[in-house]
């Protein structure tokens, strides 16, 4: 049997992620216990080393070393390597893309869009390097001078997840790079060629502009390595993506230390419709933000919260368009909707359905496996289903393609429905009523990091912050201020007179 993309076999796909390797400057590494899967077959491509736990520490010394020099590097100096490495990722865009494609099961041209989100991290983070602000304050006494400075932290421990294998880890580490810090990865286990690639990358960028490649250190392997950085005193910041459940085990374990984290959890991410909503505009918004990335996004939609005018319109412009949304090989550039990542996030939707049905929800369409592809290769039509109420099921984020859709009459309620959920990343209305859509921005509207007015839950871009509420984890990313969490702050009065006054005009002796 030749290979087509209808008939994927995966010894030519390793064979393709080797030369795409190959050409981004990465030597596959000898085999180890570690393998890398590929969602399109569900086989294994290769296998790679796991750190040990002792390879581990050696990591964390060396960025701790680097950090020693590193901090002292101007900061618009420490931009050099991120700027080299824009200009590597801009020349490798379409190579790299296909290595997440074929790792991670997306497809091209939101692997692509991807990379691109790297490059536009970069270039933020460049800019950045010449306004890492403090500011002055007015001193309340006389001949004092009262600001604030922003040094580096210190080493870095990115914690990063399958879905957004390479741009998560570069908000973070063109950030922490021109802040001074040093970085130490630990991708997500299911993604680790793709790492090697960014690593690499990364690694010849710091050569190119003579800077210290140790500033940046992989570590490849399960959550014992994971748990490493998270119990490390030598970590000063632990920003990490995933589950709710690995934010609650780690969370408390880096606080006793009296460690930073930023945690980047689960969403869970609804979206209200108004009868005033340019109902085709919203199809397309929901379509994309249900779907896409085949629901397997933090910021996927997963809530439809609609009002009883309008239900029916929109349902059937929606469920159109799943209707004639490709499933199938993510390298197939008319599939719009690629494999879930591995058998365990089927089990996950096909068992949210099962509850979601007997608590009388309405199958509007899809859930079904689509074969074809291997018995160990998961690609589903994604699911439309609706509910007489948000039920425990709903309330959870399922990593699947699964669009709940619940119906409103008044416009407190649905607010009230909507952040009637424990996670607070990501949000959106439908509306061409200006105040319903200044009330979802305001103190009493949508509770998520995330608020959007006119357009769906995902795709948000670098410029803002990321991050969101309640279980989500409260930790902001990426663009606007989210840089503080990666330096330490520092209040400095400067007393230049002859005077000793003190503060609060207290007299002392
Ligand atoms: C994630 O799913 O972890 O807003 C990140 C988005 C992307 C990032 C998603 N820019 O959908």
């Amino acid at each position: 049997m030749t290979h087509t993309l209808d008939n994927p076999r995966t010894e030519d796909l390793f064979a393709r992620a080797a030369t795409l390797l190959g050409e981004l400057g990465a030597e596959l590494p000898a085999t180890g216990t570690l393998p890398a899967r590929t969602p399109i077959t569900g086989g294994t491509l290769t296998t790679l080393h796991s750190h040990s736990t002792d390879e581990v520490d050696a990591a964390i010394d060396r960025a701790a070393q680097a950090f020693h020099r590193w901090r002292t590097v101007p900061a618009p100096e420490r931009a050099a390597v991120v700027r080299r490495l824009a200009e590597l990722l801009t020349v490798h865009k379409v190579r790299l893309g296909e290595l997440v494609t074929l790792e991670a099961g997306k497809i091209g041209a939101e692997a692509v869009g991807e990379v691109q989100e790297m490059i536009d991290i970069c270039e933020f983070a460049i800019g950045l390097s010449r306004q890492l602000y403090g500011k002055t304050m007015p001193s309340e006494r006389p001949g004092h001078r009262l600001m604030e400075t922003w040094h580096p932290l210190g080493v870095i421990g990115v914690i990063s997840a399958f879905n957004f294998p390479v741009a998560v880890w570069a908000w973070n580490t063109a950030v922490a790079l021109v802040c001074g810090d040093t970085v130490v990865w630990k991708p997500s286990e299911t993604t680790p060629l793709t790492a090697l690639a960014c690593h690499t990358l990364l690694r010849r960028a710091a050569a190119d502009v003579g800077a210290d490649p140790e500033v940046h250190q992989l570590i490849q392997g399960g959550s014992e390595v994971g748990a490493r950085l998270v119990d490390d005193e030598r970590v000063a910041l632990l920003s990490a993506t995933g589950s709710v459940r690995m934010g609650r085990a780690v969370a408390p374990k880096v606080a006793a230390r009296f460690g930073r984290c930023l945690l980047e959890l689960g969403g869970n991410n609804g979206a209200i419709v108004t009868p005033s909503a340019d109902i085709e505009l919203a199809a397309r918004g929901i379509v994309f933000a249900a779907a896409g990335t085949a629901g397997q996004r933090c910021t996927t939609l997963r809530r439809l919260i609609v009002h009883d005018d309008a239900v029916g319109q929109l349902l059937q412009r929606v469920a159109g368009a799943y209707e004639r949304l490709r499933v199938g090989n993510p390298l197939d550039d008319s599939v719009l909707v690629g494999p879930l990542i591995d058998g365990r996030a089927h089990d996950g939707m096909r068992i949210a359905l099962e509850r979601a049905i007997a608590d009388g929800g309405e199958l509007v369409c899809g859930g079904e496996r689509v074969d074809g592809f291997g018995d160990d290769a998961y690609y589903v039509r994604p699911a439309i289903v609706r509910m007489p109420a948000q039920t425990a099921v709903v309330r959870e984020e399922t990593f699947a393609p699964i669009l709940y859709v619940l119906t409103y009459q008044d416009f407190d309620a649905a607010i009230e429905l909507h952040n009637a959920v424990p996670q607070g990343l990501s949000s959106a209305i439908f509306t061409g009523d200006q105040r319903e859509a200044e009330r979802f921005l305001a103190a009493d509207g949508s509770d998520c990091g995330i608020a959007n007015v006119n357009i769906g839950t995902s795709g948000a871009e670098i410029g803002g912050a990321f991050g969101g509420e309640k279980h989500t984890g409260g930790g902001r990313e990426s663009g606007s201020d989210s840089w503080k969490a990666y330096m330490r702050r520092a209040t400095n009065t400067v007393n230049y007179s002859d005077q000793l006054p003190l503060a609060q005009g207290i007299e002392f002796g």
